[in-house]
């Protein structure tokens, strides 16, 4: 019987079952949508008082008429759902580092920030904002050659809420990007058949894993609720080619020039702040 190690390095991947607790992943659900949930309340226009009132779909039906009515807003929340501290967490969480050794990885690194998706077509401006075509993460990272990802879902993900579609073993194909759209090198569509697509349909608690170089897309999301999942990717500080390639970075954090909010912060706004007895 192969290990897992071996099913990995031979497929490519590995989809693990309740892998998590259920209220690991559902805190950090809850704590993506309670940032949506303060500016609803904050809105007013929601006419909502207390969270406590919404169900799913009324939640979905807010995000979705908030983000007609304002996508920078949403934006910005989404910003704010990617340095969540419970997506942080979650990324260095003991259990994934112990599985991304066990797969080879020996001394992990974090290769870009951790990134969580809520992928829907009513909350995207262009098809690429809800659903990735083929691609390859080797070429965004540009890290070691083992390279992993871990694409967590935060709810139950099944082909019609777009679950992710691999083609197992395709990682050794090498990388075959043609070119590069908004942060994902894209693999040419000659280069594979639609019909050698995998669809992993996964359930909460459950992980997936796959070497940065798994050719793979976004399922098509047909219902009409967001899929909400997060995505975390590792390099390994002791392959050899990172060492002798002078551990490249390919990612820029940089903060904006300008003051967001003119004439913000005055004087009084400080002052309010470090009120005390
Ligand atoms: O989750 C998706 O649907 C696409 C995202 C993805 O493939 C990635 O982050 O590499």
């Amino acid at each position: 019987m192969k290990s897992l190690k071996q099913t990995y390095l031979q497929e490519g991947y590995l989809h693990i079952p309740n892998f998590f607790d259920f209220d690991l992943i559902n805190s950090l659900l809850f704590d993506s949508k309670s940032i949506f949930l303060n500016i609803f309340l904050s809105k007013k226009y929601t006419g909502i008082r207390d969270v406590k009132e919404l169900n799913e779909n009324e939640f979905n039906k807010l995000l979705y008429k908030l983000f007609s009515d304002d996508v920078s807003l949403v934006s910005n929340c989404g910003k704010q759902i990617q340095h969540l501290i419970s997506l942080h967490k979650l990324s260095l969480n003991d259990k994934i580092i112990e599985l991304i050794k066990e797969m080879g990885i020996q001394k992990p690194n974090i290769s870009t920030r951790p990134v969580l998706f809520f992928n829907h077509p009513k909350l995207a401006k262009e098809k690429f904002y809800y659903k990735v075509d083929a691609h390859q993460d080797w070429r965004s990272m540009q890290g070691s050659l083992n390279s992993i990802v871990i694409w967590v879902p935060l709810t139950d993900i099944n082909k019609d809420l777009g679950a992710l579609e691999i083609i197992p073993r395709s990682h050794m194909r090498g990388l075959i990007t043609d070119h590069f759209q908004s942060g994902f090198g894209m693999v040419n569509p000659n280069s594979y058949n639609f019909n050698e697509f995998k669809t992993i349909e996964v359930k909460l608690g459950d992980i997936l894993i796959f070497s940065s170089f798994l050719i793979h897309q976004s399922g098509e999301n047909i219902t009409d609720r967001p899929r909400w999942s997060c995505h975390f990717r590792y390099n390994d500080l002791y392959d050899h080619t990172f060492i002798e390639r002078g551990y490249p970075h390919s990612y820029i954090y940089k903060p904006i020039e300008e003051l967001i909010t003119p004439n913000f912060p005055d004087k009084n706004d400080i002052i309010n702040t470090f009120k005390h007895d």
